[in-house]
């Protein structure tokens, strides 16, 4: 008999975030991935600043909360200090990656740092109240953007996978999402490849999680689900944008 329970890896603790929020989705696949892969004794997490700055109560594996956007900058460190056995992730939101962690973020991809990252990308800073983020839309509105994000005056949003693609570091970036079901799996199988990736030595894996906010999107978890499906994944659109080891294997 199959029963559906809770991650081992995955603290049973009710978790804050708002109704409909896909952080506790992303969440619930980390932690599956790290109890298939049974390293959760050997796992460390870096928590960000953000709606998941309690990431470190969520998880059972050790965690060590990082200022915000220094994710990357912590992992580093804390994977250098015993790469055989620390396997290290970061949990990131797109304020915290994109905006404040740009230059931590782009030079752990270059320095080919042996990490994995989970990026949750909702296009907006959802903890400070809904700001516009590196990642909204073009035309979306925010409490910054008002009359929408004017391209003309704050520039184009970041594309973090497509970015990342021309760093010769990064081993394996893609983008998922968790608006349905076979997303979610896709979404699964992603995060377990990165992890893997790491156990197997290849190096700086980043799964970019196309995500809702449905408290700040001013939308229903239902609508917001729907918002992301029409208006990010445009945008946003899902799929591996590079697998340095594929390639090698594909020659
Ligand atoms: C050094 C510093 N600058 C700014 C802030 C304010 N701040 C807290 S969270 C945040 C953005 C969070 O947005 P995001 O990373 O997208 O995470 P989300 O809440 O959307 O999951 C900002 C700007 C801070 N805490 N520390
Ligand atoms: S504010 Fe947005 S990102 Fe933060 S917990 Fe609520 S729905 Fe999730
Ligand atoms: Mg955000």
């Amino acid at each position: 008999m199959v029963v559906f329970e809770k991650p081992h890896a995955l603290a049973d603790v009710p978790l804050h975030y708002c109704p409909g929020c896909t952080h506790g989705i992303i969440h619930r696949l980390v932690a599956e991935v790290i109890d298939e892969l049974g390293i959760e004794g050997r796992t460390i997490g870096i928590a960000p600043v953000g709606c998941s700055v309690f990431a470190y109560n969520y998880f059972n594996c050790d965690m060590i909360e990082a200022a915000h956007g220094r994710a990357p900058a912590v992992a580093t460190g804390v994977k250098r200090s015993d790469p055989d056995n620390n396997i290290v992730f970061t949990y990131q939101g797109d304020g915290d990656l994109a905006a404040i962690g740009t230059a931590e973020t782009v030079h752990a991809a270059a320095r080919g740092e042996n990490i994995t990252v989970i990026f949750v990308n909702n296009a907006i800073y959802g903890m400070t109240g809904g700001q516009m983020a590196p990642t909204t839309l073009p035309g979306q509105v925010t409490q910054t953007s008002p009359y929408g994000r004017d391209t003309s005056k704050v520039g184009f949003p970041v594309k973090v996978c497509e970015m990342l693609s021309n760093v010769d570091g990064a081993a394996y970036l893609e983008r998922v999402a968790v608006n349905n079901v076979k997303n979610v799996k896709n979404a699964k199988k992603a995060i377990k490849k990165a992890f893997q990736n790491q156990l197997d030595g290849k190096g700086f894996s980043l799964i970019e999680v196309v995500s809702t906010c449905p408290t700040n999107w001013g939308l229903t978890p239902e609508k917001a689900l729907e918002w992301l499906e029409e208006n990010m994944l445009p945008y946003y659109p899902l799929g591996v944008y590079k697998d340095k080891f594929a390639e090698k294997e594909d020659k």
